[in-house]
């Protein structure tokens, strides 16, 4: 049997964790000597490179000695949350990173929570050290309180400790020590982290806990094997969910190593694969032996908390931007998505409208993008929560919230949450002038908070929430407070009209953007709606003004991107977005339409 360590990376968003696997690639010589790679190569899909974030997780292996040491990268977003708890049953080992300033964040304690329940062997890693503002002691001393408290047994309370600074290669034991390089944390994986368990002369069992797709061979099962070997062109049973036995072929194997997959013959209990060959395969299958075929335990996939519809973008603009406008197109589309996703859902919700539901904002945000680079044209509606009764009682999710802010204004910022239902938990100070408030509110007080939070902190304020559970329904909350500037023209915008405009709100166009009646071109000063022209031009006049118009200073647009915008929007707004374009507009278009149906 090969010397197999099976280990997840987990921390809170931006903790450092594809910056650490970049260096155990690195350090271990996985990376040939001419290979040219990326900063945080992990993170390969383009969404990811470009926003700085993991959104799935990825395996790789390195070699250190002679053992092999199978690495899983996740997402510390919270809404990926899902995919972190899937890929801990896989792995013996994690290792869980903290920002050595930031300390304990809500996904810090969501992933240490899961680990420790699922009974793996942690080992931390404090990293940035680097920081000027590092505080490493107060870190560890929050790490132990955190295991404390979600009842970690003995042995995971008695954690190796290690300093980094990921991005500079350097770790250490010790802070008193001088800076090292990786080999103490290969060490501490290699001998702290238990070998799997399993036999390879056992009947063949392994969990698919990731799906991707290949045009060449289809849908690929990326699996841990607990017990016996599999090789291509072996005849396997596919165990699904709901019990059913499904007969299949493993048409290729591939095995991982640094940033390349290859082809291999056999693999045996102990390693990570991707199969090849099962059409049906999904999430929690368990691929067994043919003659002797046990399923593992099926694995529970989280609910998702928010939905949203998408729709056949109907705006007096539609189909001049996109490719892929139809109904059919984009369920098509949407249905793709969800034979590899299974955090999201998917349901027809009308003519031409599906119901999209996933764990959050940025999870949809990310579906709607790759959209969008696809050429797709579509309207999004307001995300809303899933409510659910649960023993006859109306149920929504609860979010754990953390947010950083400058001391003068965490009163500013409390109020506000106040409207939104948060209950405060705890008020700490945060060195240098900031304070951490946590808090406990209900997911639909937080749509269309941030926007709000950063003006309120002019950008300071640092917030971050992830997922509790569904509570019972807490009554209605504060939105948005601001009405809109609604065009009542279609044409292009005048630079004239928008000057005119400005002391009525902030603005979303800038001159000669296309607009149309209905598109809202503004956010209004005032809490009421506001219908404007911004085509108007200045009255002909027959003397020439030398230039006078080139001189209006105009107030530079805000930048309404998909994620703030889909933040912003009310109940009777809808995103229409394009590949060129994120436009905001009135569901119904026409003031009498609107106010008709006020009434
Ligand atoms: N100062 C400092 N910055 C670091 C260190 N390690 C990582 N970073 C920076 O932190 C940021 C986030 O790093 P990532 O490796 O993408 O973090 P992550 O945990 O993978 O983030 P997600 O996958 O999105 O949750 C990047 O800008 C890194 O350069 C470090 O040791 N010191
Ligand atoms: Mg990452």
């Amino acid at each position: 049997m090969q010397n197999i360590r099976n280990i997840a990376v987990i921390a809170h968003v931006d903790h450092g964790k594809t910056t650490l696997v970049d260096g155990l690639l690195e350090q271990s010589g996985t990376f040939g000597d001419h290979e040219s790679h990326d900063e945080r190569a992990m993170d390969s899909n383009a969404l990811e490179k470009e926003r700085g974030i993991t959104i799935l997780s990825k395996n790789t292996a390195i070699r250190y000695k002679d053992h092999k040491i199978n690495i899983i990268d996740t997402p510390g977003h919270a809404d990926f949350g899902g995919e972190v708890e899937r890929v801990l049953k896989m792995v013996d080992g994690v290792l869980v990173l903290v920002d050595a300033y930031e300390g304990v964040m809500p996904q810090t304690k969501f992933v240490v929570k899961k680990m420790l329940a699922l009974g793996k062997k942690p080992i931390v890693v404090i990293n940035k050290i680097d920081k000027p503002s590092a505080e490493p002691d107060r870190v560890v001393d929050e790490m132990f309180d955190l295991f404390t408290q979600m009842d970690a047994d003995d042995d995971q309370l008695d954690f190796p400790i290690i300093y980094a600074a990921a991005r500079d290669g350097i770790a250490k034991m010790d802070m008193a020590d001088e800076d090292g390089n990786f080999e103490c944390i290969f060490e501490t994986i290699v001998n702290e982290v238990p070998l799997p368990e399993g036999s390879p002369e056992n009947p063949a069992q392994a969990q698919v806990f990731t799906l991707d797709y290949d045009n060449y061979v289809g849908k690929i099962g990326i699996s841990r094997i607990f017990n016996g070997r599999l090789k291509k062109g072996d005849s396997v049973k596919l165990a699904k969910a709901d019990g059913e036995m499904v007969n299949g072929k493993i048409s290729k194997l591939i095995g991982f190593h640094g940033l390349n997959r290859m082809e291999i013959q056999e693999a045996e209990a102990g390693d990570i694969v991707a199969i090849a060959g099962m059409e049906t395969v999904d999430v929690g299958d368990t691929v067994c032996d043919p003659v002797n075929p046990v399923a593992l335990d099926p694995m529970h996939v989280e609910e998702p908390t928010l939905t949203v519809v998408f729709s056949v973008n109907d705006s007096p603009l539609a189909g001049q931007e996109g490719k892929h406008v139809t109904s059919n197109k984009i369920r098509e589309r949407l249905e793709a998505e969800m034979t590899t996703n299974v955090a999201m859902k998917f349901e027809t919700a009308g003519e031409g409208q599906f119901r999209v539901s996933g764990r959050g904002e940025l999870q949809i945000t990310v579906l709607a993008e790759n959209m969008r680079r696809e050429g797709f044209e579509f309207g999004i509606s307001r995300p809303e929560v899933i409510v659910k009764e649960i023993e006859g009682v109306k149920c929504e999710p609860f979010e754990h919230l953390v947010i950083d802010v400058p001391e003068d204004l965490g009163g500013t910022v409390i109020e506000r949450l106040g409207k939104r239902k948060a209950e405060m938990k705890s008020m700490v100070p945060m060195g240098v002038g900031f304070q951490r408030i946590e808090f406990e509110i209900p997911a639909r007080g937080l749509i269309g908070f941030r926007g709000q939070f950063l003006t309120d902190t002019k950008g300071e304020g640092v917030m971050n929430h992830s997922f509790i559970e569904f509570r019972p329904y807490s009554g209605s909350v504060e939105s948005r407070q601001y009405g809109a500037l609604i065009s009542t023209e279609k044409g292009e915008a005048m630079a004239f009209s928008i000057f005119n405009l400005q002391d009525r709100g902030g603005m979303f166009i800038k001159p000669q953007d296309k607009v149309y009646e209905g598109m809202i071109i503004g956010e209004h000063s005032r809490s009421n709606d506001l219908s404007v022209n911004p085509i108007k031009g200045k009255a002909q006049s027959n003397v020439r003004s030398s230039g006078a118009d080139e001189a209006i200073k105009l107030v530079p647009p805000r930048d309404m991107n998909l994620e703030k915008a889909l933040e912003w929007i009310e109940d009777d707004e809808l995103l229409e977005i394009t590949p060129e374009s994120v436009r905001i507009r009135k569901r119904l278009l026409t003031e009498n339409e609107r106010k008709r149906a006020s009434r």
